[in-house]
């Protein structure tokens, strides 16, 4: 009985021991730290078990980056923006490095809108507490990706506001069923941005691409930046060396420079090389961010109806050295449908033609017409019908 009682009281000593290793190691290197270490391997567990990406909600941390919302609830309202506002710090200390990205369904625009309490019609913000030294218009073209844009909003305020820039969303919008132009809409949607402000740098951003990281500021350089130079579906890597696409950034000098993009790249594939040509062209070279910092997760999705591989594309890129100053900033044509103020972004709807030119479509005089110096107050056409809907729910909540 003695020994049985010597042994017992041996383990529970050895017991108690380790609990003290165990609360010794927790209390080093900071509870939180540990705890939190111990709930992601469970919740690693768990993900595999289930076959899941472990973020059921677009709040979900993980263990490669941070929820893209966090600490942004601390931005207060200013009370009335003065004159003497202080500049924002050159580098913002709201960057937090990588931002855990995940697509789940359900998500709302009304949703977007309530976790951006601070952007304001249109999808401009400017920092409440201090004067922005970057004004940024970010230009993305569109047409029939309302699934993926309301992901990219998700994102991208957030983002942008823990940059603590003065920014504003464009989406460029193609009307009609004719083959999609990606280039000639950012020509449209430059110079309807400059028309609204003097924007000191524009971001050309593919509606589909998700950045990871904040430290991937969204200012210019001193050269054309190619800001994607890492994406998922390239393996994190930079494709081939003259790679332009996905997202870049130009400033108006820069876009002059290069006559803009060019009008006649109809249909998938070759116009991001040709504007890649154009700053070299220019006489200017690209700049990229690291590729630990410049990464992007894009959207899954199919070649869309409307889109397709453009046969034509190697030799058009064959002939950019002789066409760049012919065609571009300096001949874009087009028209304005509409362009309406929603809380998260800017909707310009626009006429762009055909390969014959800007009334082959549509007979009709009007269309004749070239860019209106300003556009007509109501579309006659609403192609995004449901999004607008949704925004127009929203407005209340907004402003
Ligand atoms: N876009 C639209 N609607 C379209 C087509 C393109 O909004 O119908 C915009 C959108 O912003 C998109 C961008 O143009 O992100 C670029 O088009 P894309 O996503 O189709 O091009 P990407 O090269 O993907 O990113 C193509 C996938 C399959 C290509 C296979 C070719 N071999
Ligand atoms: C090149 C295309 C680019 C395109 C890139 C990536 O081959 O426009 O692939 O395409 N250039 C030409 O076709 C001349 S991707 O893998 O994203 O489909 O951006």
């Amino acid at each position: 009985m003695a020994t049985w009682l010597q042994s017992k009281w041996r383990y529970l000593f050895m017991f108690l021991g380790v609990q003290l290793v165990v609360m010794a190691l927790l209390s080093r290197e900071g509870y939180h730290k540990r705890v939190s270490y111990f709930i992601r391997i469970f919740r690693k567990l768990e993900t595999t078990a289930t076959g899941t990406s472990g973020a059921g909600s677009p709040h979900a941390r993980n263990h490669t980056g941070s929820d893209v919302y966090a600490n942004l609830s601390l931005l207060a309202k200013a009370h009335g923006r003065g004159e003497d506002m202080p500049y924002c710090p050159k580098t913002s200390p709201l960057i937090g490095g990588p931002i855990h990205v995940s697509f789940p369904s359900g998500l709302t625009l009304a949703q977007v809108a309530r976790k951006n309490p601070l952007v304001v019609l249109g999808g401009r913000y400017r920092p409440p507490d201090c004067e922005a030294r970057h004004r940024t218009a970010i230009i993305i073209p569109h047409r029939n990706r309302e699934h993926h844009l309301k992901f990219l909003l998700y994102y991208l305020h957030p983002f942008l506001q823990r940059q603590q820039l003065n920014y504003g969303i464009y989406i460029i919008h193609q009307a009609g069923n004719y083959t999609f132009n990606r280039a000639k809409l950012m020509n449209v949607g430059f110079r309807e941005a400059m028309r609204e402000e003097d924007w000191d740098c524009l971001f050309f951003h593919d509606v589909d691409l998700i950045p990871e990281d904040d430290r991937n500021t969204y200012m210019c350089d001193s050269n054309p930046k190619h800001a994607a130079i890492a994406m998922d579906k390239f393996g994190y890597k930079l494709p081939y060396k003259m790679y332009f696409g996905g997202v870049s950034a130009l400033s108006p000098l820069h876009y002059l420079k290069m006559n803009g993009f060019p009008n006649n790249y109809w249909g998938w594939g070759g116009e991001d090389d040709d504007i890649g040509v154009r700053v070299s062209l220019g006489g200017m070279f690209i700049s990229r961010p690291s590729v630990k910092v410049g990464r992007y997760k894009m959207i899954k999705h199919k070649l869309d109806k409307g889109n397709d591989v453009n046969p034509r594309r190697f030799n058009m890129l064959a002939k950019t050295r002789q066409t760049w100053k012919l065609d571009g900033m300096n001949t874009v044509e087009y028209e304005v449908l509409s362009r309406d103020h929603f809380p998260l972004y800017t909707n310009i709807t626009v006429h762009i033609g055909t390969e014959a030119g800007l009334h082959a479509m549509a007979p009709s005089p009007k269309i004749l017409a070239k860019a209106p110096e300003k556009p007509p107050v109501k579309a006659p056409t609403k192609p995004p019908a449901k999004l607008q809907q949704e925004q127009q729910q929203n407005q209340p909540t907004n402003h």
